[in-house]
């Protein structure tokens, strides 16, 4: 025992002590969730000791590749009291992000002059929305609860999302790795305030101890469907082979074997998500944020691979898709030319950027340009 109180003694003290009805409370924490645009909304304890075996397999394997991010935090991820000591729940919040005016994502998948973008980076920066949502019902709870400690999260941090989001019922962890709920389907984000305080769990109430059962059943489309085959066995992803890793984690050259598995897809992947029977349930984002910018579900390759590096900075302004910055942009719409059909067009366009100051854009500009067999540039 320490000689003076760690904050996690403190804040444990304190709950001790307080008056707090917590499961009115935690009634109101789901209620005011929704009311702030969150489709679901439960509450989990901290417990993540099978996660974190599987996370460490995952590690071991190399399969996050490049993203030492992952690996760096250590015991942190799967232990949220270690990230931010005294937290004793998870409160973990969905909102559905699938933009109710975009072109039909198979139809842009088929035409090969068209660019995909992954349905949840055709609007607003979620991590901004989602944000500014945690804090605003972050700060409900403490009116309620003045002795609040409180973390909020989205997508920022060594934080294992699905499985706390599983732990507090709001679905169930698909063949694909991803979040699913029967009522939603898989287009959702996941955000998350660790507080200090012991609400109850969701399922404690409804005397339910078992996560969401599993609705997966034999299905494995998302398995099957996989452009690169990066779904290596149900719930194990390999990123490396990923196309949304390829084309947003990975900073350098795009591994030349997968390149013609890419497509048009030039910033992240739906693909798994599209072949889900379950997303035949899901619902369109009702958030004006999410609403598709710059008509950017239906443009053509040609005129983004054109834009100079301002006009990629103005246009792409509040969006997640500028995080990759402008020469990871036309690396990918490189790779997505070299698939493209041949034309004079998307000759021209690749011929514009063989000089491109950037070695990594001109060996993406000459491998696309040798796959239309025009050599030598
Ligand atoms: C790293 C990461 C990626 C990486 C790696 C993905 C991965 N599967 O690990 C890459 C860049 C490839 C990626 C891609 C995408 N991502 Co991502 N990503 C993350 C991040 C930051 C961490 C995920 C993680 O912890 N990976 C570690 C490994 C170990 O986890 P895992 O592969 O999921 O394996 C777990 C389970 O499958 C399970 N498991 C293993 N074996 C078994 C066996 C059984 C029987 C069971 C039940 C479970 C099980 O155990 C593992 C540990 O829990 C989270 C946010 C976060 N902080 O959690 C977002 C997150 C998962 N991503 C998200 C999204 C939207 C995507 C994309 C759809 C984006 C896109 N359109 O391009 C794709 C989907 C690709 C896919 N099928 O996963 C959302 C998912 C929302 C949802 N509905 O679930 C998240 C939650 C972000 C958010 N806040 O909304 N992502
Ligand atoms: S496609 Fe089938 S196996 Fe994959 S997540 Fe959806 S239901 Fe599960």
């Amino acid at each position: 025992m320490p000689a003076y109180p760690t904050s996690a003694m403190i804040s444990f003290m304190q709950n001790e002590t307080s008056q707090t009805d917590y499961a009115a409370l935690a009634a109101k924490i789901k209620a005011w969730g929704r009311a702030l645009g969150f489709q679901a909304v439960g509450i989990s304890d901290t417990a993540l000791d099978a996660a974190e075996a599987r996370l460490l397999e995952w590690l071991a394997r190399g399969y996050h590749g490049e993203m030492d991010y992952m690996a760096k935090h250590g015991a942190k991820r799967s232990r949220p009291a270690e990230l931010i000591p005294g937290t004793l729940r998870v409160i973990s919040l969905r909102m559905d992000y699938y933009p109710p005016d975009a072109r039909d994502a198979l139809e842009v998948l088929r035409d090969g002059n068209r660019a995909f973008i992954s349905r949840y980076a055709l609007g607003r920066d979620y991590h901004k929305v989602l944000r500014s949502r945690l804090e605003k019902l972050a700060e409900k709870i403490r009116a309620e609860a003045d002795d609040l400690n409180y973390r909020v999260f989205t997508d920022s941090a060594p934080v294992m999302e699905i499985e706390l989001a599983q732990k507090a019922r709001l679905g169930w962890c698909g063949k694909h790795t991803l979040l699913l709920s029967r009522e939603h389907g898989s287009w959702f984000f996941l955000g998350e305030i660790y507080v200090n305080l012991p609400l109850p769990p969701s399922g404690m109430l409804e005397k339910k101890d078992t996560p969401e059962e599993n609705h997966c059943g034999t299905c494995k489309r998302c398995i099957e469907t996989c452009p690169t085959q990066a779904i290596t066995a149900p719930y194990q992803l390999d990123a490396r082979r990923c196309i949304s890793y390829l084309t947003i984690e990975l900073k350098g050259s795009i591994p030349v074997e997968l390149r013609p598995l890419i497509g048009n897809r030039i910033y992240g992947c739906d693909d798994c998500q599209l072949a889900c029977p379950w997303n035949r349930f899901a619902h369109k984002s009702v958030e004006a944020d999410f609403a598709v910018r710059h008509g950017l579900d239906d443009v053509a390759l040609t005129e983004l691979f054109a834009w100079d590096e301002t006009t990629f900075k103005e246009r792409l302004a509040g969006s997640t898709v500028h995080r990759i910055g402008h020469e990871q942009w036309l690396r990918n719409i490189a790779v997505a030319l070299g698939n493209a059909p041949m034309s004079a067009k998307v000759l021209a366009a690749l011929q514009s950027r063989s000089q491109h100051a950037s070695p990594l854009v001109r060996e993406h500009v000459a491998w696309a340009l040798e796959r239309h067999h025009v050599f030598g540039q």
